[in-house]
Parts: C-alpha cells; sequence; structure tokens
C-alpha cells in the first residue's frame, strides 16, 4: 500500500489532519490499534477554543457543533464558599464552546467515511521506519496479517502511548515531564448541570469542576489520590464528595443521578522536543500532555494540526518546505504558553498533600490577586479562550 501521508491515530488529531489534507487533495490514510466504539468511548475533553472551531468549521464538521454547543462567555471560580465570575466576554471579547470531544471525534469520523477517506480500524503500529530518508514506512497487523503502507511523510498522532516518540533515536529527543502528587476522577451523568457556567472549585478537602455536555448531561470531576480506586468510589460516594466541596448555593441546586461513566485520570505536564524527525512528525498528546484544569489538551492538538496541515499543504501545493521546516518550532512555542497556563491553574486550585504553610500561603495569594485585579483576571481569560495560532 502506498499514499502521501500516512497518519497514526484516529484521534481528534489524526481524524482532523486526514479531513484538512484530503480537502486539498492530499491522500492520506489512517491506522489505529482500536475500533471505532472504543475511540468514541473514551470521555475526555469539554471546551473548545475559538481557533480549534474555525479548524473544525474549515475540515467541514462544524455545523452540529455550532448548533448543540454551548457559548460560554465565562466561567466561576469557587473560593471558600463564594463564587467569583470571570467575564471572558468583558475582558477579551471573546468565549469558548462546551462540546464534548466525543461528538467532535463522531463528527470527524463520519466526514471521513462520507468521503469515502480509508481508516484501518483495529490495526496496530508496531515499526515506523525509514523516516529519515524520503520513503518513510509503517508496519501494522491487520486480522493477524503483516502489513505495511509507504508514504511521503508520517503523522504520529498516536497519544501519549503511542509509536510515534518510541520510534525517535533516543538522542534525538528531549522530554520534559511533571507527574501531580494527585488525579482525577471523573464522573459523566444525565442530570442537568448545576450552573450555566463551568465552576472551577478550590477547597481544603481538594478540587473539584462542574462542567456539562449539554443542558442534561453533566461532567463533573473531584482531585483524588493517585492511589484511589474507581471501583471504591461508588456514585453516592462521589456525590457526596464533591456536595461537601461546594458553595452552599450549588450544593443546594446540585442534581445527582446514576454515572454513565466513572474514572480516574492522572495529571501530568509533558512535552517532547523536536516534533519533527526527518519525514516523521509527532502531532497533539504524542507530543505534549496538560493537565486539564486549563481545558487546554484537545486545543493544543487543534493547533499543532494547524501548523502541520499547512507545512504540508505548501509542500505539495507550492513545493515548498518552509512552512513544514519550521512546524516544530511554531507548535512548541503555543504549546509551551498552554503548558504554563495549565500548570499555573492547577498549582493554584488544587490541595497539594506535601505543601508547606508558605506555599500554600502564595497559593491563596496568587488565587486573591488573580480574582481581585482586572489586568490579572484578564490574563486568566485571554489564554482559557486560547492564545493566537
Ligand atoms: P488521542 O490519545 O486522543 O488519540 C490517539 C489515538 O492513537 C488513539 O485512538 C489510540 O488508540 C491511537 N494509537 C495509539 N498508538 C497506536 C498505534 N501504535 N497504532 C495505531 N493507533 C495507535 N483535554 C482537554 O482539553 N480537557 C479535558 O478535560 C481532558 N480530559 C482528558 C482525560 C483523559 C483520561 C485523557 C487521557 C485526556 C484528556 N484530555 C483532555 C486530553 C485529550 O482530550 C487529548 O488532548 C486528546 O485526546 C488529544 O487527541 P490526540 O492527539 O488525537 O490523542
Ligand atoms: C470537561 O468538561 O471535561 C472539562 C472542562 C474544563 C476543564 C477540564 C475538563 O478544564
Amino acid at each position: 500500500m502506498r499514499t502521501q501521508v500516512a497518519i497514526i491515530g484516529a484521534g481528534p488529531s489524526g481524524l482532523l489532519l486526514g479531513q484538512l489534507l484530503a480537502k486539498h487533495g492530499i491522500a492520506n490514510v489512517i491506522v489505529e490499534r482500536q475500533s471505532p466504539d472504543y475511540v468514541l468511548g473514551r470521555i475526555r475533553a469539554g471546551v473548545i477554543e475559538t481557533g480549534m472551531q474555525n479548524m473544525l468549521d474549515e475540515a467541514g464538521v462544524g455545523t452540529r457543533m455550532r448548533a448543540e454547543g454551548l457559548v460560554h462567555d465565562g466561567t466561576l471560580i469557587s473560593v471558600s464558599d463564594r463564587l467569583h465570575h470571570i467575564s471572558f466576554k468583558d475582558l477579551t471579547g471573546k468565549s469558548v464552546l462546551v462540546y464534548g470531544q466525543t461528538e467532535i471525534t463522531r463528527d470527524l469520523m463520519e466526514a471521513r467515511a462520507a468521503k469515502g477517506l480509508q481508516t484501518i480500524y483495529d490495526a496496530e503500529v508496531t515499526e515506523i521506519a525509514n523516516f529519515d530518508g524520503h520513503t518513510p514506512v509503517i508496519r501494522f497487523k491487520k486480522d493477524g496479517v503483516a502489513q505495511e503502507l509507504q508514504a511521503d511523510f508520517v503523522a504520529a498522532c498516536d497519544g501519549y502511548h503511542g509509536i510515534g516518540r518510541r520510534s525517535v533515536p533516543q538522542g534525538a529527543i528531549q522530554e520534559h515531564e511533571r507527574v501531580y502528587p494527585f488525579g482525577w476522577l471523573g464522573v459523566l451523568a444525565d442530570v442537568p448541570p448545576v450552573n450555566d457556567e463551568l465552576i472551577y472549585v478550590t477547597n481544603p478537602k481538594g478540587f473539584a469542576l462542574c462542567s456539562m455536555r449539554s443542558k442534561t448531561r453533566s461532567r463533573y470531576y473531584v482531585q483524588c489520590s493517585l492511589s484511589d480506586d474507581v471501583e471504591a468510589w461508588s456514585d453516592a460516594r462521589f456525590w457526596d464528595e464533591l456536595k461537601s466541596r461546594l458553595d452552599p448555593v450549588s450544593r443546594e441546586q446540585l442534581v445527582t443521578g446514576p454515572s454513565i461513566e466513572k474514572s480516574i485520570a492522572p495529571l501530568r505536564s509533558f512535552v517532547a522536543e523536536p516534533m519533527r524527525f526527518g519525514r516523521l512528525f509527532l502531532a497533539g498528546d504524542a507530543a505534549h500532555i496538560v493537565p486539564p484544569t486549563g481545558a487546554k489538551g484537545l486545543n493544543l492538538a487543534a493547533s499543532d494540526i494547524y501548523y502541520l496541515s499547512r507545512g504540508l499543504m505548501e509542500h505539495y501545493g507550492e513545493k515548498s518546505d518552509a512552512a513544514l521546516d519550521a512546524y516544530s518550532k511554531r507548535a512548541l512555542a503555543r504549546i509551551w504558553k498552554a503548558e504554563r497556563f495549565s500548570w499555573w491553574m492547577t498549582q493554584m486550585l488544587h490541595t497539594f498533600p506535601e505543601s508547606s504553610s508558605f506555599e500554600r500561603n502564595m497559593q491563596r495569594a496568587e488565587l486573591e490577586y488573580t480574582l481581585s485585579s482586572k489586568a490579572a483576571s484578564t490574563a486568566l481569560a485571554e489564554n482559557y479562550v486560547g492564545l493566537p495560532y
């Protein structure tokens, strides 16, 4: 088999890249190790920046997002039983859209199938070779049969645990990481959201987040210990813990119900540099991870794909490799700013078991300054709605 761009991974990064390339007549094949249902079963992001909204429009999959997505002009931060409002609209003139990653993935999958573009599911890529030459090849097994796909370029959109980063010679890649001493226990439930806006809760018992997927489906998180087992968290225990961290009004308004999904995610900050190795490119979670406190993970994948798709379009269109050569530097410039914001939000809002009294006072001062200063609130808002591409 042969194509122009071989894409590893049918998550948001791979699917979005495939759509944009196909729109510009660039042939591509996606190889995905899981089934479509498995990919759709992963409950992840919920907040979509303007930049990503525009990318989905460009890829021809923005209609349902615009019809069903919820426009959020601000967010709430709950401190010592008080709710503070940060107005993105007043401070930056922008807003965000709340629309689940699952729905984005579904829209991209359906659009890809409608165009008759090839996606090989249930096929794990086991080797990426010759990417330092002109004819890289990926090798995978499908129904027990070993196969290979030759291409001009390989885009490893294969997430944090993918093979892309692992295929690069050790000395050629530098990794930067911070692992946080806690995780997030997330619950999805078909109950109305506790508020029209998201609520980021800081509480000595631990962080919590009240989010949503629609007016009838909510997404909640509580900070939990890394040693926690999701099986030890009954629905009743989860709702009690969430209530204990909420302000009195939200506690009163909270509608509880049976969970339809419950999982624990560890939190880490991670960046791999550079993101290009000859004709192999890393994009999305394959190259970086952020703690979800800043709602940046999925949105960073979109800006990587913006830079990479322009580079490939220029290669095949104007016969220039300038944008491909600049890919890693351009993507990393935006990635590090999002890493900083996500780390800052996590440091400011979570309870760190081992922190000293001085560190706890720094945390409190950071939060009080952020909520009392227009300049500081504007800085939070402009990072949250998304820095320019
Ligand atoms: P993905 O991991 O989504 O997709 C990679 C794909 O590659 C997968 O389908 C995988 O099966 C496939 N793959 C891997 N190895 C392969 C191989 N060898 N061969 C073939 N295929 C292979 N972001 C937010 O903004 N907000 C959130 O609240 C949030 N919550 C999250 C919760 C969890 C538990 C996780 C893990 C992430 C969360 N994220 C969140 C981040 C998440 O949304 C990612 O940023 C987003 O999925 C990135 O998309 P991709 O880069 O496509 O990677
Ligand atoms: C979500 O809705 O899953 C969500 C929203 C905002 C975040 C993290 C997760 O910061």
